[in-house]
C-alpha cells in the first residue's frame, strides 16, 4: 500500500476506534525546545523535577525510537456530560472535568495500541512503534499543533474548533514513512484575554506561558507538600485540578460531550461532598479512586485540598468534621485542617485547636495550630 493510502486508512481507523481526530507529522526536532528550556530556566516547572529529564528526547522525538520516521498524533474529547444527579448535602468541591471518570492514560493508550496493531496489519512490513500518553518526554501540545489538530490558546491549552480544549493528546511513534499533515496557522485568540483575566492566581506571567507553581492544577495534583498559604484562598473549591481558564474560553462554550462512556462522571464526583471525603480512610480512598486520575494526589494530597476548600467555604457545618480531622494520621492534613479552622474561627474552634495542641507531637503541626490561635 502506498504512503498516502496507508496514512488515510490510519486516520479513518483512529476515528473508528473512538479517537476524535488524528494527524501525522515527521519525527523531526521540536520547534518549541528553546521555549521549553526558557520555561524550565525560569523555574516555572516548580517541583516537577521529571520535567527536566530526557531533555534530548523531548527536543527530538526521533531519539525515542531507533529509526523513527513518523509521529501519529491523536485527540480524544473528554468533556463529561451534564450530571443531573442530586447535589450532595453540605459544602461541595470541584474536580476538573478530565478527572471525573476513569483514568485516560489507560483508555487512550489502549486505543493507540489498537491503532498501532491496525497499522502493522495494513503496512505489509514489520513496523516498530511506541505509544505515549501524557507521561512520555514528548511536547504533546506542540506535536498536535504541528499535525494541524489545533493551535495554542493564551491559556497554553491546545484549542480546536469543535471540542474547544477539552481533549487529551496521545501519540504513536513509528519507524515507517507516511504522508504528513500541515500545522494549523490560524491564530485562535485574537484580542481575547478572558483566560488571563479569569485566572484566580494570576498564573500567566505572559500570554501562552504558565507559571505552574501558581496554578491550582499544579498545587492540587502535582505538589506533594503544603499548599502555599498565600494562594490557598484563591484555590476556592477546587480539590483536584482546575478548569477556570478553559471554562471562560469562547471555544468551549458549545463544547460537545465526550462519546467515551469511561469519561462519564463517577457517582458523586461532579460535586463531591467535602465532609464525606474528609472523613474517609485510606481504604475508602483506594476503593473510590481505583483507576481514576484522582489517585495521583494520594489520600493525603486530596485531603489537604479538601481542608483548604473547607477553609474557603467558611461553613460552620464543617466544624465537627474538621475538629475530628485534627487527629488525622497525616501531619500535612492536620496542618491544613488547622488553617481551615482558623478561617472559620469562633470559640468552639479555639477550644478544639487548644485541645489538639496539647496532644500534638509533630512540631510542624503544632506551629500551624499556634498560628491560628489568638
Ligand atoms: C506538566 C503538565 C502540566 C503542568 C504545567 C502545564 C503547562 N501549561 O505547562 C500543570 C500541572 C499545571 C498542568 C495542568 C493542566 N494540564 Co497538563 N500537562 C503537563 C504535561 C505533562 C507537560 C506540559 C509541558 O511540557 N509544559 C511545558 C510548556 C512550556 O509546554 P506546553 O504547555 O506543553 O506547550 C507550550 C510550549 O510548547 C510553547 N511552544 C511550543 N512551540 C513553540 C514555539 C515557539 C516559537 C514558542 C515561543 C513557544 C512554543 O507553547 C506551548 C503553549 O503555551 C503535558 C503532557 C505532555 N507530555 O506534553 C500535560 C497536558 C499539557 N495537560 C493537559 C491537561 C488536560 C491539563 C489541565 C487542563 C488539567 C486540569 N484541568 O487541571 C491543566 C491546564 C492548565 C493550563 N492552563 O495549562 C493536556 C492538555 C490538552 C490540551 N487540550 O491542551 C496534556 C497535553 C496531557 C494530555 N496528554 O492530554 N499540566
Ligand atoms: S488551571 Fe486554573 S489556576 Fe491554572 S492557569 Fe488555569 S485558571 Fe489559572
Ligand atoms: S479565553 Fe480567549 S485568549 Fe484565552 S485561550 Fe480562549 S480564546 Fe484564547
Amino acid at each position: 500500500m502506498d504512503h498516502q493510502a496507508l496514512s488515510d486508512r490510519i486516520r479513518a481507523e483512529g476515528v473508528r476506534l473512538g479517537l476524535d481526530a488524528v494527524g501525522i507529522i515527521p519525527a523531526r526536532p521540536s520547534e518549541g525546545a528553546e521555549a521549553y528550556r526558557n520555561w524550565l530556566d525560569q523555574g516555572f516547572a516548580g517541583e516537577m523535577g521529571y520535567m527536566a529529564r530526557y531533555e534530548d528526547q523531548r527536543a527530538n522525538p526521533a531519539r525515542l525510537l531507533e529509526g523513527a520516521e513518523s509521529l501519529i498524533v491523536a485527540l480524544q474529547n473528554y468533556n463529561p456530560p451534564e450530571d443531573r444527579a442530586e447535589a450532595a448535602k453540605g459544602p461541595t468541591g470541584r474536580i476538573a472535568r478530565y478527572a471525573r471518570g476513569d483514568d485516560y492514560h489507560n483508555i487512550l493508550h489502549d486505543r493507540l495500541k489498537a491503532l498501532l496493531a491496525f497499522l502493522r496489519k495494513e503496512a505489509g512490513q514489520t513496523v516498530t512503534g511506541r505509544v505515549f500518553v501524557d507521561t512520555g518526554p514528548v511536547l504533546e501540545r506542540e506535536a498536535a499543533r504541528r499535525a494541524g489538530l489545533g493551535n495554542f490558546g493564551k491559556n497554553t491549552n491546545l484549542l480546536r474548533k469543535g471540542p474547544g480544549s477539552y481533549f487529551f493528546i496521545g501519540e504513536i511513534l513509528v519507524d515507517i514513512e507516511l504522508t504528513y499533515d500541515s500545522p494549523a496557522i490560524r491564530d485562535m485568540c485574537g484580542h481575547c484575554t478572558r483566560c488571563l483575566d479569569a485566572c484566580p492566581t494570576q498564573a500567566f506571567p505572559a500570554p501562552y506561558v504558565l507559571d505552574a507553581r501558581r496554578c491550582i492544577s499544579y498545587m492540587t495534583i502535582e505538589l506533594k507538600g503544603d499548599m502555599p498559604e498565600a494562594l490557598r484562598p484563591q484555590a476556592g473549591d477546587w480539590i483536584f485540578g482546575c478548569d477556570i481558564c478553559q471554562e471562560v474560553c469562547p471555544y468551549n462554550r458549545q463544547a460537545p460531550a465526550s462519546q467515551e462512556a469511561a469519561y462519564r462522571p463517577r457517582p458523586g464526583l461532579s460535586a463531591p461532598s467535602l465532609l464525606e471525603l474528609l472523613g474517609g480512610t485510606q481504604e475508602d480512598f483506594s476503593r473510590r479512586f481505583r483507576n481514576s486520575p484522582v489517585k495521583r494526589a494520594k489520600r493525603k494530597g486530596l485531603l489537604r485540598n479538601v481542608a483548604v476548600a473547607l477553609g474557603n467555604a467558611k461553613d460552620p457545618v464543617a466544624l465537627p468534621a474538621l475538629c475530628e480531622a485534627l487527629r488525622d494520621p497525616e501531619p500535612m492534613v492536620r496542618r491544613h485542617v488547622a488553617w481551615a479552622l482558623g478561617r472559620i474561627g469562633g470559640p468552639e474552634t479555639e477550644a478544639a485547636l487548644r485541645e489538639a495542641a496539647s496532644a500534638e507531637s509533630d512540631a510542624s503541626v503544632l506551629e500551624a495550630i499556634r498560628k491560628e490561635l489568638p
